[in-house]
């Protein structure tokens, strides 16, 4: 068992030795923070020369050995463990040497995980995360339960996980986790976990889609309950749970949550009986249907009462940037899915704003999308695209690669470029007809052209409400 003595002079299990935290994002703030906070020993690198932080973590950290530019294999074999973030790759040479010479590596959440005697939710998957644990934090605060929600989170939820540690101690603790963190979390421990779907992503991080499964199912190492749907034989863990609630979007389900009615009079069930109708629900499409089941077996798990969840998932307004309405111009509605990262995310949005649209106006969609598509194969979009889009008009540094994903099936679609985003917007405007959905959902990142998600988001919606006002005058 290692030691370290903290600053109050108790005894600090397992961070005795030096710590190497690499990356100096955000993780490696809250990792710098918390192991100052128990007075053990750290060093930080980053394999940038002028990570954006570098004044913050001089400032905050004085006499802290940093140490920039490619990672030293000499470097990394002087700590006894490495804390990765995220965005680094455990498989990065120096990093994967000095593992095999013995080396720990670890990261945030697996720190975290040690730390906290609380029960943790954790939540995984290839899309809908944040939208499960901002339901499960909604139904939680109905429920009147203490808890602390951080990990994978941006916007107005952002919390690197260890920050918590910081704040009021809570009863419980929600996490969003990536597959990256996962790497590094050998045991998470968690009251209730679940993996919530999986589609093709960060193909530029991963050697093939397995690899990135098996990251994603060490959400299920240590956890006592297991939420699965019972559709989708990928949520399931590899190996037999212990416990496991199930859900589906496509019918009742025994000892589980469901779905009861027919479309249009719908409800959420639990063991068969309804507990919330579907109109209710403040958020459209049946991908919002799948991520209020998982919210609602997860919070079941921690024994959260039913008329809490119903009021949890009818209070939840949506988060931002996820297929969230911006405006009406000349009977046409604009729609900023901008977190919309990833061919399966851009899927679900044309799917269900499209039959929306198409059962509401009988209109079609006028999809932009494009920028750094991650290595990912995008002909998966070309049926649903050919059923519900108009045009589709393409952005960014991969916006060929997708036209010729596009165009390798039969489906007709007027695809066109555009070379910024007010391009796009004048070019969708021009194409879109009374009744339609002009629609972000660009199937990718958004490095290549703006800061991030938020900021594509941003753009678009400031451009798209300067356009309103100008109709208007
Ligand atoms: N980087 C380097 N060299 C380094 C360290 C980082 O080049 O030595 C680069 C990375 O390649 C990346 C960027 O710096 O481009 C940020 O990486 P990071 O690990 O420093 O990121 P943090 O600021 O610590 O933020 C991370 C998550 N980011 C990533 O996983 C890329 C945040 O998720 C998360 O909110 C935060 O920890 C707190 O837990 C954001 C995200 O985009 C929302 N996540 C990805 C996603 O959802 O698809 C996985
Ligand atoms: P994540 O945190 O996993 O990125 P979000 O809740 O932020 O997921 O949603 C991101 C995008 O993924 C949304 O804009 C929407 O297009 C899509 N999405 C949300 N939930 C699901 C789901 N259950 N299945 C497929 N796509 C989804």
């Amino acid at each position: 068992m290692t030691r370290a003595v903290g600053l109050s002079g108790e005894v600090q299990e397992g961070f005795d030795g030096l710590s190497l935290i690499i990356g100096m994002g955000a993780t490696g703030l809250s990792c710098a923070r918390f192991l100052k906070s128990i007075g053990a020993e750290f060093a930080v690198a980053d394999t940038r020369t002028a990570p954006a932080m570098l004044d913050v973590f001089r400032a905050e950290f004085p006499g802290v050995v940093i140490e920039l530019g490619d990672l030293r294999e000499a470097f990394l074999a002087r700590a006894q463990r490495l804390i990765v973030s995220p965005g680094v790759s455990v498989k990065t040479d120096a990093i994967a040497q000095a593992k095999s010479a013995g080396v720990e590596v670890t990261g945030d959440i697996a720190l975290f995980a040690q730390r906290v005697k609380k029960p943790i939710v954790g939540v995984t998957g290839s899309n809908g995360k944040s939208t499960v644990v901002a339901m499960l934090a909604s139904i939680l605060r109905a429920a009147g339960r203490s808890f602390g929600l951080g990990g994978n989170l941006d916007g107005e939820n952002f919390k690197p996980a260890l920050d918590l540690l910081s704040e009021e101690p809570k009863a419980l603790y929600v996490l969003e986790l990536s597959s990256f963190q996962l790497e590094t979390t050998p045991f998470l421990n968690a009251e209730a976990v679940a993996l919530l779907n999986l589609s093709q992503d960060h193909m530029d991080r991963y050697v093939d889609a397995s690899e990135y499964l098996s990251a994603k199912q060490n959400i299920f190492l240590g956890a006592k309950q297991v939420c699965v749907n019972a559709n989708d034989a990928l949520t399931f863990p590899l190996d037999p749970a212990t416990a496991t609630v199930c859900y589906s979007t496509q019918g009742a389900v025994e000892g589980g949550f469901g779905i009861d009615g027919v479309k249009g009079a719908r409800a959420l069930s639990f063991n068969g009986s309804a507990f919330l109708a579907v109109e209710r629900m403040r958020v459209a499409g049946e991908h919002n249907i799948a991520n209020a089941l998982a919210a609602s077996a997860l919070a079941h798990a921690i024994g959260v009462s039913l008329e809490s969840i119903a009021q949890g998932i009818a209070d939840f307004n949506g988060l931002p940037h996820r297929c969230q309405w911006v405006a009406k111009i000349d009977n046409v509605d604009y729609f900023n899915d901008s977190k919309g990262t990833n061919v399966g995310s851009t899927l679900a949005s044309v799917v269900g704003l499209g039959e929306h649209i198409a059962a509401s106006t009988g209109g079609k969609l006028v999809l932009i999308a494009g920028g750094e598509g991650k290595g990912a194969d995008f002909s998966p979009l070309a049926p649903a695209i050919g059923d519900f889009v108009r045009n589709v008009i393409l952005i960014g540094r991969d916006a060929k690669l997708i036209a010729e994903c596009l165009e390798q099936d039969s489906y007709a679609h007027e695809v066109t470029f555009a070379q910024s985003m007010e391009e796009a917007i004048e070019q969708a405007t021009a194409a879109a007809q009374a009744g339609d959905a002009v629609l972000l959902s660009p199937a990718c990142a958004s490095f290549d052209m703006f800061d991030n998600f938020q900021h594509r988001g941003d753009v678009f919606a400031t451009r798209v409400r300067e356009k309103k006002y100008e109709d208007e005058d």
